[in-house]
């Protein structure tokens, strides 16, 4: 019978995170998008690319909420769809942020190429899952390499070495805001992975994970892009 699988959100935990999720990032995108207005130019299109990355989460997240309402299961395509979309946006931020020091549009293509092959890796290694855990450890592994190449542009290479060249406050704090999102944010979903698949597809455990993960990496992240637009553009005036 297909009613007894639908979830009762009154006593799921899980459930009651991707109603809250969903709402957040509404209104997120709305206040990002909204705030555009009150910033300084140079700032505008990084404001529109936070309402964006909300926006475009606040629609998976319906989606996610109503198929794993309905099934109990685990919406890993719905999830993965949205990353791929939001995460290369997310390069994107870094680059805006980094234009200014002269960062080139090779740098923003290598953080896209490299984010996207971990996401590619973690999708094979959650949807094509046998059930073993050799196949879940070798795609989470190879999908690290890429989180590893970002993890380090950021701290160490490219985005750092502009963020110090660049001689300016506002970008050097907000470079250093973002490479500890990498480092700290980003560090939850590998977190998730696991245990997903040590909980024998149980879907509860890396939905919450995840779920929370997103809460800080869309909507704190964007917010700490606006605090910097913000007060940079109250400078400015
Ligand atoms: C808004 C969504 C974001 C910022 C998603 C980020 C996702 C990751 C950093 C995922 C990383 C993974 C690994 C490093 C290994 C295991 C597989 C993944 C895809 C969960």
């Amino acid at each position: 019978m297909l009613l007894a699988k639908i979830v009762n959100i009154g006593n799921n935990p899980v459930a009651f995170t991707f109603f809250i999720g969903c709402m957040a990032m509404f209104a997120s995108s709305v206040f990002f998008f909204v705030e555009r207005g009150s910033v300084d130019k140079k700032w505008k299109l990084s404001l529109l690319v936070s309402a964006l990355i909300t926006g475009i989460a606040a629609v998976h997240y319906l989606y996610m909420r109503d198929y794993f309402m309905a099934t109990g299961d685990n919406p890993t395509a719905y999830r993965y769809i949205d990353w791929i979309l939001t995460v290369p946006l997310m390069c994107v931020e870094f680059y805006l942020l980094t234009r200014l020091a002269g960062a080139t549009k090779t740098l923003l293509w290598k953080l896209i190429i490299a984010s996207t092959w971990m996401l590619v890796a973690g999708y094979i290694g959650e949807a094509f899952s046998d059930g073993s855990t050799s196949h879940s450890v070798t795609w989470g592994m190879l999908s690290t390499i890429g989180y590893l190449y970002v993890l380090y542009t950021a701290w160490f290479g490219e985005v750092a070495q502009l963020a110090a060249d660049s001689k300016s406050e506002v970008i050097e704090k907000g470079v250093r805001a973002l490479a500890w999102f990498v480092l700290v944010g980003w560090a939850i979903y590998p977190i998730g992975y696991v245990v997903g698949y040590t909980g024998g597809g149980s879907a509860e455990g890396l939905n919450i994970i995840y779920n929370l993960a997103d809460f800080i990496n869309k909507i704190a992240f964007g917010v700490v892009i606006w605090a910097a637009a913000t007060s940079d553009s109250a400078k400015a005036k």
